[in-house]
């Protein structure tokens, strides 16, 4: 339903890209938060197109970390909290790109999820390093072209199959993760919602687009999030009291071709025979997800 922009708690006059997936899902996210939230902040694109000195577009309380430490960041504001008896009155979130949090973050996330802390860790994943030039994080897929590793003479770009965040997460007993894309408003508002309703660490990672670190157009942000589930390429799924709940993918699964095509990153891989082989992987590991999570 339509909203007056300025009833969001994330208000427009921003610096994002026109189309940034990320900025989109974190206003959904942070809306469906409301506005007893305290933000923890990693850099990164969020932070730095939302916070531009004097001004800010953040409706609450909203920290900026360095970018290894949102989640310790956010366990300290938990402490306040609790010292002050409001710990149950207040959400406590923090919010890190996949360079903060699948990479450098990576081992202070896993603390405050080892406490069993109560707190909404949120990933907005990119799939690179946005806000430095579009490097390569372990988030970023096989086979793309990121800046850190271009398409050469003896490799297709990244040679590298990403890290699953999501998995660690439940591994360390997280109560509530999910993985979601931007192409899906309604479901990242659900979860996000669901998620608050339990008491200890969640993870949520929404699959977002970077409009210049992939190459793909403003007005497919949408469309692209969709595509990267209708192929296999990002499951979207909730675990939580040992089940997965996940978001079958409509039949027939489309290639992951279609998903592949609208991006500058892929582009080297519509070229030739080797181009061929290399979608061949992709899809096998895009069926792989599709077997794993029991998507069709
Ligand atoms: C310790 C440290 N290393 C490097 C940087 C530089 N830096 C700032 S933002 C950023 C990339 C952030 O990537 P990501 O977490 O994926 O967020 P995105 O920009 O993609 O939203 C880097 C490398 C920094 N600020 N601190």
């Amino acid at each position: 339903m339509y909203k007056n922009p300025f009833e969001h708690l994330i208000a427009p006059g921003h610096t994002a890209c026109p189309g940034c997936g990320q900025l989109m899902s974190a206003r959904l996210v942070l809306d469906a938060c409301g506005k007893n939230t305290i933000i923890a902040n990693a850099t990164g694109c969020l932070e730095v197109t939302t916070t531009k000195y004097p001004t800010s577009s953040w409706k609450v309380p909203w920290i900026h970390s360095l970018f290894e430490n949102p989640s310790a960041v956010a366990s300290g504001i938990l402490a306040a909290l609790k010292q002050k008896g409001l710990d149950k009155e207040v959400n406590v979130v923090a919010f890190g790109g996949d360079g903060s949090t699948f990479d450098i973050g990576f081992g202070l996330i896993s603390g405050t999820w080892e406490r069993k802390e109560n707190i909404l860790y949120v990933c907005f994943n990119t799939e690179v390093y946005s806000n430095t030039g579009y490097q390569a994080s372990s988030a970023t897929p096989f086979d793309a072209n990121t800046t850190t590793t271009p398409p050469e003479k003896k490799s297709m770009g990244n040679n590298l199959v990403r890290k699953n965040m999501s998995e660690i997460a439940i591994a360390q007993g997280c109560i509530y993760v999910a993985q979601t894309t931007c192409g899906y408003p309604n479901d990242i508002i659900n979860k996000v919602k669901k998620a608050l309703t339990f008491s200890g660490p969640k993870y949520i990672e929404i699959l977002t687009t970077c409009v210049p670190g992939w190459g793909t157009e403003s007005e497919m942000t949408v469309q692209l999030g969709k595509l990267a589930h209708k192929t296999g390429i990002c499951p979207v799924f909730e675990y939580y009291d040992g089940e997965y709940k996940v978001m079958k993918i409509p039949a027939p699964a489309l290639k992951v071709e279609e998903y592949l095509k609208y991006h500058k990153r892929f582009k080297h891989l519509f070229k030739d025979e080797k181009g061929k082989e290399a979608i061949s992987e992709i899809q096998k590991l895009a069926d792989k997800n599709i077997d794993k999570y029991n998507l069709k």
